[in-house]
Formats: C-alpha cells, sequence, structure tokens
C-alpha cells in the first residue's frame, strides 16, 4: 500500500504550531541547529528486509498479521517507512531469504519509492532446502574442503544478484564456532575460515566493500570463529583494503565498551559498518536506544569524533543499519522508534562542544568533560528531528500517523491476517 502525500501534509499542518514552538526553543539553544538539521537530512539507515515481519525467537513466531510475504511487499513496507520518516531510503537483503525473480524489476520497483540497495547478506548458517551440504559443523571454517567451497560459491552468488540490484556491499557473518572444549582446532578454524573468505574477496567487484560482521556467541556456546572485533581485524587486514569489520551492539560480552572498539577500528580506517540494536542480555534484537540510549550516545560521539577527525561524510563513509528483530511490537512501529532513536542520538553527538571538551581532556579536568558530553546527551532535539522530516516532505510525527491512518489495518486487510514474513 501506499502513503498518500495528502495524508502526510494534513497531518503535518495538524501538529505545526506545536512543532513551530519546540523548533524555536531548541534553535535558541544551540548553535549550530541549521547545520545539524541538514546532516540529518541527509543521514539515511538501512532497514534489514528480515526486520519486517515479526521474529525474534527460534522458540515461537506470533505474526501480528500483515506480514510483507514476498521482496516486492519487504520493498513496499519499506517504502511506507521512508515515506514517514525520509530516513529509511535503503534495503539490505538476505539471500536465500530474498532472492529476487527479476532483478530488473525489483531495482525499478525499489527506485519508484526512493530505495537504495544497502549491503548484501549471504547465509551459511542454515541448511536449505535441496543443499548438498550440511553447515551442521561450520561452512567457511569446516574441516571439509567441499563444505568450505558450497559456502565460498554461496557468498559469489550473493556478490552477484547485490551487482545487478546496484547494491556495493557484502555482509558476511558466519555463526560458525564450536559449542564444546576440543570439538575444534582454534587455529585449523581460523586458517579456514580466512583462505575461504580471501576466496570470496577475490570476487568482489573494485567498488564494492566486505564486512567482517563478529558475535561473541550463539548459535555457538563454547567459541566462535568470528567472535570479537579483535578477530573481524584480524581476517579484515589479511583480506585487504576492502574488508572492514561490522559492529553490531548487540554481539559484545556484557559491559563491553562498545564506543571504544569504534574509536580504535575508525582510527584504523577498519570500521565499515553498523547493526543498530539494543539488548539487556545477550544478542541484539530490541529497539534501538530502548535500554542502553546514553551508550548509543557515546558510541555516536565517538563516531562523530573520529569521522569528522579523517574528513570522513557521515552519511555515506560507513554503512549504517538496523539489525532487530523480536516477538512482541508491530515491526514497523518498531523500526520507526528505532530510526527515530538513531537520528535523536545522532543529532545530540552532533551537539557536542568538541573543542570544549578536548581543553578539559588537555586539563583533565574530568568534571567538565562529563558535563560536556552530558549537556548534549540531555538537550531535546526532538523538535531538530523533526524539522529535518518536514524538510524531506515526510511526517512531523511518524509513528502517531502511522496509527491514526490505520496502516497496519490496512496491510492486514491486503494481505491477510496469517502471513508471515520469511526471514528469523
Ligand atoms: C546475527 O546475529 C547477525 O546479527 C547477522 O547480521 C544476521 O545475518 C542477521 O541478524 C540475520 O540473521
Ligand atoms: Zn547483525
Ligand atoms: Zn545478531
Ligand atoms: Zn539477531
Amino acid at each position: 500500500m501506499e502513503l498518500e502525500k495528502y495524508k502526510i501534509e494534513a497531518h503535518n499542518d495538524d501538529a505545526l504550531q506545536t512543532h513551530n514552538r519546540r523548533l524555536a526553543f531548541v534553535a535558541a539553544e544551540v548553535e549550530n541547529a541549521e547545520a545539524i538539521i541538514q546532516k540529518l537530512v541527509d543521514f539515511q539507515v538501512a532497514i534489514p528486509s528480515w526486520a519486517l515481519g515479526t521474529g525474534g525467537t527460534r522458540f515461537g513466531r506470533f505474526s501480528g498479521g500483515g506480514e510483507p510475504r514476498n521482496l516486492e511487499e519487504k520493498i513496499a513496507d519499506i517504502g511506507l517507512l521512508h515515506a514517514l520518516n525520509k530516513s529509511s531510503g535503503a534495503i539490505s537483503l538476505h539471500i536465500p531469504w530474498d532472492i529476487p525473480e527479476n532483478t530488473t524489476n525489483i531495482k525499478a520497483l525499489a527506485a519508484q519509492y526512493g530505495i537504495q540497495f544497502d549491503a548484501m547478506n549471504s547465509n551459511t548458517f542454515q541448511d536449505q532446502p535441496g543443499q548438498e551440504l550440511s553447515y551442521k559443523f561450520g561452512s567457511m571454517q569446516h574441516v571439509d574442503k567441499a563444505v568450505r567451497q558450497q559456502a565460498i560459491d554461496h557468498n559469489i552468488e550473493v556478490i552477484k544478484y547485490g551487482q545487478a540490484l546496484g547494491s556495493n556491499s557484502l555482509t558476511v557473518w558466519l555463526s560458525d564456532g564450536s559449542c564444546f572444549p576440543g570439538q575444534l582446532n582454534f587455529r585449523k578454524a581460523f586458517q579456514n575460515t580466512l583462505e575461504s573468505l580471501q576466496q570470496v574477496y577475490a570476487a568482489l567487484p573494485a567498488d564494492w566493500k566486505m564486512f567482517v560482521e563478529y558475535k561473541a556467541f550463539e548459535p555457538n556456546f563454547y567459541s566462535t570463529t568470528v567472535g570479537d572485533w579483535g578477530q573481524s581485524y584480524l581476517y579484515a587486514s589479511k583480506l585487504g583494503d576492502q574488508a572492514y569489520t561490522l559492529v553490531d551492539l548487540g554481539h559484545h560480552l556484557p559491559n563491553a565498551n562498545i564506543e571504544q572498539i569504534v574509536a580504535l577500528l575508525l582510527m584504523e580506517g577498519k570500521l565499515g559498518g553498523f547493526h543498530f540494536n539494543d539488548s539487556k542480555y545477550g544478542d541484539d534484537d530490541l529497539t534501538v536506544g530502548s535500554i542502553k540510549p546514553y551508550q548509543l550516545f557515546l558510541i555516536f560521539n565517538e563516531l562523530v569524533e573520529g569521522m569528522d577527525a579523517k574528513g570522513m561524510n557521515h552519511a555515506t563513509d560507513l554503512g549504517w543499519m538496523i539489525d532487530a528483530s523480536h516477538n512482541v511490537k508491530d515491526p514497523l512501529e518498531d523500526l520507526l522508534q528505532s530510526v527515530e532513536a538513531i537520528m535523536i542520538t545522532y543529532a545530540q553527538a552532533l551537539l557536542v562542544d568538541r573543542k570544549k571538551l578536548a581543553a578539559a581532556q588537555a586539563d583533565n579536568d574530568v568534571v567538565t568533560a562529563q558535563e560536556v558530553l552530558q549537556q548534549a546527551f540531555r538537550t531535546d532535539v526532538r523538535a531538530l528531528v523533526a524539522e529535518a522530516r518536514l524538510r524531506s516532505g515526510g511526517a512531523l510525527q511518524p509513528l502517531a500517523l502511522y496509527r491514526s491512518a490505520d496502516i497496519r489495518a490496512q496491510l492486514i486487510k491486503q494481505r491477510g491476517a496469517k502471513t508471515v514474513a520469511t526471514g528469523l
């Protein structure tokens, strides 16, 4: 379904007076309001195709209805999000969950919604129907060369789909590892994985990037062969200039200092992309900013500082994506909340008084340093984010409009109450 333009305009007319009052207040409070709004206009966050269904756990799925039944409907869902917030202009596909039957048609459809193709994701963590060899004991690390070759071939096939669609990056997340001590020879598993990744890397087009995602545990519970940023960094360094580390916020052991990891990877020119989510205990999958918003702010603070130091373009030089999927919310509402949290936090990081912070650091003035950060974090920037949306033709309050326009009810009417989107 499409969200008609007049509905957005009517919604904005109703909300405009309140918005203008809030905007005037924050614009008077902060120095660089105009510059921040422009940066927010430019910033886009990719939506993963597998977040559009109610998913999240391997124990059970409880579909809310109206879920996209195919790739076309997934693109339509992201088109809706993008019409509402103008910051979700990209989709990240997962092969084989999203095999495009006709890449030309899919590309044209996405273009109609103003949506680009972000990183392509391969899948060697599930066995697919008709697949010759099993990934039960790993894919790229496998002791059997034939299994490794199958995983390599699959990744190269994913690159080909991506090329046809106009993507320019491949994310490799491997669930490879072991569940019990003694199961694996760590060195051999690393070497096999490296050699497999090298084969894929060799097939990478010259203008593509390869992201090596790491994860501390799950589905393997004793060791993971790309288990932390050190291991990912080793692979990425050995592979070459087109390979980067991808940080998924939910893939660390509890209390890891993710902002420091991000700062150092950026410094080394090896930070490639992000999977945003939030978590309380283990893996990802909760709405961005729902549990640890201050941690997210500290991460964005390092991103802005580090990217500026290198003269990088915030909007284009890293891959920004949401990777979350759980059981209880309407996925589209959840994604609107996640994108909003990302935009708010990005705006707050842009507020940080860098000169004052550097002076405080040089003086060992710990109190002032903390004050500078928290001054930014405690500023209500929501009107700046809303203004960026307004200027781009989006809705002042996307979530409110999504509800008042009864979008889920219409999707259920159109697609049925029992649809289940492919994904986890
Ligand atoms: C898995 O935990 C990772 O976050 C990957 O990014 C994965 O490809 C994605 O979540 C879909 O399962
Ligand atoms: Zn991820
Ligand atoms: Zn994950
Ligand atoms: Zn996950």
